[in-house]
């Protein structure tokens, strides 16, 4: 089994309804249990269009036992079902599945890179992930996630939304 990290981002719609049907759609693969996520975050949109929404982030961990490319599969078929349209590059999504962490995988094939290439540079996505796993190491910098978060100490548009226990509580779902 493979503890995975994954980031949660939305701007346009029912941004947290995304969030919770898509947190039930990966519990309920016989493949996958979701162990914990985030508290919400609220973001200033980073790059894309200008008069774009704000964003709601979040991370969640993941036990499973489908290989990288499988699972990412999968999160490209919720953002789908979730009416993801694709036009420019960052442009307002209802509903964004980034795969952060794959165990301590270090993987580079066309269209998956993991850890995601970009995590550590964007507060919106640190803030929840040091939030949730702060201890964990990122495998190719070494350096915990809370270390590598305290770069964006101070950052604004950053704001706190809501306490982990939005979705549900994950022991629930684990049962
Ligand atoms: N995702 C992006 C680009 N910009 N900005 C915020 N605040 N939150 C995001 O999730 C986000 C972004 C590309 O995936
Ligand atoms: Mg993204
Ligand atoms: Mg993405």
């Amino acid at each position: 089994m493979a503890d995975v990290l994954i980031g949660l981002g939305s701007n346009l719609g029912d941004r947290e309804g995304w969030f919770r049907s898509a947190l039930d759609r990966l519990s309920g693969h016989p493949r996958i249990e979701v162990v914990s996520v985030s508290p919400l975050y609220e973001t200033d949109p980073v790059g894309g269009p200008r008069d774009q929404g704000l964003f709601l982030n979040a991370c969640a961990t993941l036990e499973t036992s489908l290989e990288p490319s499988v699972l990412l599969r999968f999160m490209l078929d919720i953002e789908r079902d979730a009416g993801r349209i694709r036009t420019v590059k960052d442009a307002p999504r209802t509903l964004d599945l980034d795969l952060l962490l794959y165990g301590d995988r270090v993987i580079e094939e066309p269209g998956l890179s993991v850890p995601h290439p970009a995590m550590a540079e964007r507060p919106f996505v640190m803030a929840p992930a040091a939030a949730l796993v702060g201890a964990r190491l990122h495998p190719v910098s070494g350096r915990t996630l809370v270390d590598l978060a305290s770069v964006h100490d101070g950052a604004t548009g950053i704001v706190f939304h809501a306490a982990t226990g939005w979705w549900r509580d994950v022991t629930e779902a684990n049962g």
